[in-house]
């Protein structure tokens, strides 16, 4: 069994929709992150840094927190959307790093600053609507010579999924000039949200 740390945001979901593509029975833990729930000392126990997601794997005996982490954990554990060697490993690690350093980060703060900071900071909206959109091309551009980000469906497109389904509607309003109709990231997005199990995670939690 396995004990879900989590909320209704797009580094949760990337637990819930892995969890639901691998089968795995797991429990899920909301922990409402606008009510400080995840400063809670039980929480901070398995997640020193107070944010979902977070994991406790019993059949392991191990916690687990950030998201990559928890995906490759639970990539090895079912033998599934993570190959085993070289080249396939190093692409799909290589992506999943660049999703957790990159599009996180940034879609996050675009995010923040043009929909939720009370005070519209035209340089902070800019900037990061700006590079959000770069990324996209990035991906773009990659999805033009791999059918997903490292060839095969895998833990690097689980987790950049929920970001870019959620984000891609306001950067792409900002910045229709790099991701235009007919876009492969349309293509790519279309795909992923046709899998059930992706249409089950992505409500998790129900709150
Ligand atoms: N790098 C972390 C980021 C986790 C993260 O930023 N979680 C957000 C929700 S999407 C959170 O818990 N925020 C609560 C807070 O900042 O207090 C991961 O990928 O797990």
């Amino acid at each position: 069994m396995i004990d879900l740390y989590t909320w209704t945001t797009p580094n949760g979901r990337k637990i819930s929709v892995m969890l639901e593509e691998c089968g795995f029975k797991y429990q899920v833990h909301p922990i409402n992150i606008r009510e400080g729930e995840q400063f809670k000392p039980e929480f901070v126990k398995i997640c020193p840094n107070s944010k979902i997601p977070a994991i406790v794997d019993e059949d392991e005996k191990v916690s687990i927190f950030e998201s990559g982490a928890i995906l490759i954990h639970l990539a090895e554990k079912t033998g599934e959307f993570l190959p085993a060697r070289n080249p396939g490993r190093a692409k799909v690690l290589e992506w999943l790093m660049w999703q957790m350093a990159n599009i996180g980060p940034m879609l996050g703060q675009a995010n923040h600053f043009a929909n939720t900071a009370s005070e519209k900071i035209p340089y902070a909206i800019d900037r990061y609507v700006s590079e959000s959109a770069r990324l996209v091309k990035v991906m773009d551009d990659q999805l033009s010579r791999t059918e997903y980000l490292a060839g095969d469906y895998s833990i690097a497109d689980i987790a950049t999924y929920p970001w870019v389904a959620v984000a891609f509607g306001f950067i792409k309003g900002a910045k229709a000039d790099v991701i235009g109709e007919g876009a492969n990231v349309d293509r790519w997005i279309k795909a992923i949200a046709a899998r059930p199990a992706v249409q089950t995670g992505m409500e998790i939690p129900k709150v």
